[in-house]
């Protein structure tokens, strides 16, 4: 059954006021620590702008296994965007060689014979229990095809469309891909594992290195996940469009959870904590939370669900000849449900027209849509296109201002130059 919205919103309410309280508990990071990051966080620039924005780049590059060609990313520190031009022609999932990459330090290569998934914690019924990747194979299976967007995708906007500055890796529209999944499910794992009905929140935590920012030790990448989520449809996913899980993205095992925010999909997973009480780290605090002077104060809950967007299929900025005719394309995809309708403008936003869908509406994934365009003047031009999904939400004209620039989703007028 699908998780409720408003529990999911009910949730991050009881945890927010649990940690105001003092009585969540922080996994790995000293209090002290954390409310030094979540005043670091409401400030508009805190030190934990480097972790948002990828920790220091070695020398020799991002820390990224795959080719990287220039025509397909472009590299934003340890990070690397998937240039939305490169997906014309592909399909509806995303070719693994094309996937954006996000990582918080550095691509780990890890053995799957030696590789161990360990469950503990005080929400088990006995002591800890480990999975080998051949027994996590051998459980039942499930394929889903589903997007895997960063919560700052899109972020860029704020600068060049609202005049706001914020922090963290400056992503155009390329920080999603869409994938077939397969894998075990979550909830298989955790009941084999022995999960009690007193358990509340689940705790996946990544191999690859601790993460320093603002000379805090914040640990590995680990973000906890409601416990009732973690039953719901969550993977453990191993294989990526029919393929083991490339090094890139999490091999030999990372954690896929629909709708919700890139952080949540923890890559190279080693171990779960299930826990009895509330759980935080930095990942949930004083990151991917709503600060700023239209938020909540002292910050809105933990992001969950991504919101809506849509993208052209084109280069920001491209230049297209004159009376030629050219099919404009792109993808509209939401978190809150499937996206019903897409209207495309060629005049800046003075005139809209309905684009042809050309995916079936599917929760989780995106749909692909076309225009023909024949351009009749020269000179620069914005190209707009508007998305609205299941719940009847279309994309505004601006985003909500937040200072780590999450969620951005209002329509992005796109820069072209016709010749
Ligand atoms: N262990 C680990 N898991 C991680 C990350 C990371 O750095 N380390 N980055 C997260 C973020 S912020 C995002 S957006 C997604 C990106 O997944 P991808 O690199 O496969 O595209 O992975 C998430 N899982
Ligand atoms: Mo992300």
């Amino acid at each position: 059954m699908p998780l409720d919205p408003t529990a999911e919103h009910r949730y991050d309410r009881t945890r927010l006021r649990q940690w105001a309280l003092g009585r969540a508990r922080s996994a790995g990071v000293e209090r002290r620590d954390l409310l030094k990051l979540i005043a670091a966080g409401a400030a508009a620039a805190g030190p934990l702008a480097s972790v948002a924005g990828g920790t220091a780049v070695a020398a020799e590059g991002p820390g990224i296994v795959k080719p990287l060609p220039p025509q397909w990313f472009t590299i934003r520190g340890t990070n690397a965007e998937t240039n939305f031009a490169a997906l014309r022609g592909t399909g509806q999932l995303t070719p693994a060689d094309r996937f954006f990459v996000r990582n918080h330090t550095a691509t780990p290569r890890i053995d799957p014979d030696g590789w161990r998934l360990k469950i503990w914690g005080s929400g088990l019924a006995g002591g800890p229990v480990e999975f080998s990747y051949d027994r996590l194979r051998s459980l039942p299976s499930v394929g889903r095809t589903l997007f895997i967007e960063c919560a700052g995708n899109g972020r860029a906007f704020y600068a060049t469309q609202q005049g706001r500055q914020v922090t963290g890796t400056p992503w155009t529209l390329g920080a999603i891909g869409v994938a077939r999944w397969r894998g075990a499910r979550l909830s298989d794992v955790l009941r084999l594992a022995g999960v009690t009905r007193r358990a509340l929140d689940v705790l996946p935590r990544g191999l690859d290195g601790e993460v320093v920012a603002g000379g805090v030790n914040l640990g590995r990448v680990r973000r906890p996940l409601p416990v009732s989520k973690a039953l719901d449809d969550v993977l453990l996913a191993y294989e990526m469009n029919g393929a083991p899980l490339p090094p890139d993205h999490g091999a030999p095992v990372r954690v896929v959870v629909p709708d919700w925010i890139g952080i949540s999909c923890v890559k190279w997973l080693g171990d779960i904590e299930v826990s009895e009480e509330p759980l935080y780290s930095p990942w949930n605090t004083d990151l991917y939370r709503l600060f700023g002077p239209d938020q909540p104060a002292g910050g809105g809950a933990p992001l969950t669900r991504q919101t809506l967007k849509s993208a052209f299929e084109l280069d920001l900025g491209a230049t297209l000849p004159v009376h030629r005719t050219r099919l404009l394309t792109g993808r509209s995809w939401s978190g809150a449900g499937p996206v019903r309708q897409v209207d495309v403008s060629t005049d800046g936003g003075a005139r809209w027209q309905r684009a042809r869908l050309h995916d079936a509406p599917r929760p989780g994934s995106w749909v692909r849509w076309s225009l023909p365009w024949t351009p009749r003047a020269t000179g620069p031009t914005a190209l707009l296109a508007r998305a609205t999904d299941a719940t009847g939400r279309t994309q505004p004209e601006t985003a909500a201002y937040n200072t780590q620039g999450y969620l951005f989703d209002a329509v992005v007028r796109h820069p072209v130059l016709v010749v």
